[in-house]
């Protein structure tokens, strides 16, 4: 499926722990009122019937909006829940194995951590690179090494599909990462746990739209 660039403009990565006491699909629903324009669902922890769950109830919120949802690393969710793809990483299933299953039309995305891989990945079977993670994050703990903004342009430059940065992003860092070569910025804690989720949503979103506008 061929996924457009606005739609990485604004990534939400949701995540169990940080958005239990707001509620997920109370998260996700406020942050599409901030004008997310992705959503992936990452739990870890979930079984695949949870994923499945969570993925119902999500979708019901998002019915009607165009905006793509995605689950992480679990295609059987994905199939069963019938939603518009997948995001796999590196230590995951094989993304052309993942591509057979889930089919031509559904969205593969891809964790792209090093030049390499960046080099490597098929067009024909990925839709867009999550590159990074840009900076450290408690969020995720076994994350790869930081690569700076300095290495996110060096991976943007490898890629042969369009790229969402993640890591450590929060409003600040959108004109960086869009100067880089992203298409946007993927964040979990900068709206997840958030006291207002719309809010920061909607800061964000004010913030590419300034960096787009400097650019
Ligand atoms: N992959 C690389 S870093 C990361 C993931 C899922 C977590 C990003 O979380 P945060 O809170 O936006 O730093
Ligand atoms: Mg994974």
């Amino acid at each position: 499926m061929a996924i457009s660039r606005q739609s990485l403009s604004l990534y939400l990565v949701t995540d169990p722990f940080l958005c239990a006491q707001t509620g997920l699909v109370e998260t996700v629903t406020a942050a599409l009122k901030g004008g997310v324009s992705f959503v992936q669902i990452r739990d870890k922890q979930a079984t695949t019937q949870q994923l499945i769950s969570l993925a119902l109830q999500v979708k019901q919120v998002m019915a009607g909006s165009q905006i793509p949802l995605v689950i992480n690393d679990n295609v059987e969710a994905a199939i069963a829940s019938e939603v518009d793809g997948v995001h796999i990483g590196q230590e995951d299933m094989d993304a052309a194995e993942v591509r057979q299953l889930i089919g031509p039309d559904r969205i593969l995305g891809l964790s792209v951590e090093t030049e390499a891989t960046a080099l490597n990945l098929d067009p024909a079977i990925i839709d867009y690179a999550g590159a990074g993670p840009v900076f450290a994050t408690q969020t995720k703990r076994d994350h790869k090494i930081p690569i700076g903004f300095t290495g996110l342009k060096r991976l943007c430059s490898c890629l042969t599909v369009p790229a969402v940065a993640i890591g450590g992003l929060k409003e600040e860092h959108c004109t960086a990462a869009l100067a880089a070569g992203a298409e946007g910025v993927a964040v979990v804690s900068a709206i997840c746990g958030q006291p207002d989720p719309e809010q920061s949503a909607s800061n964000l979103l004010a913030s590419l739209k300034r960096a787009e506008g400097e650019l």
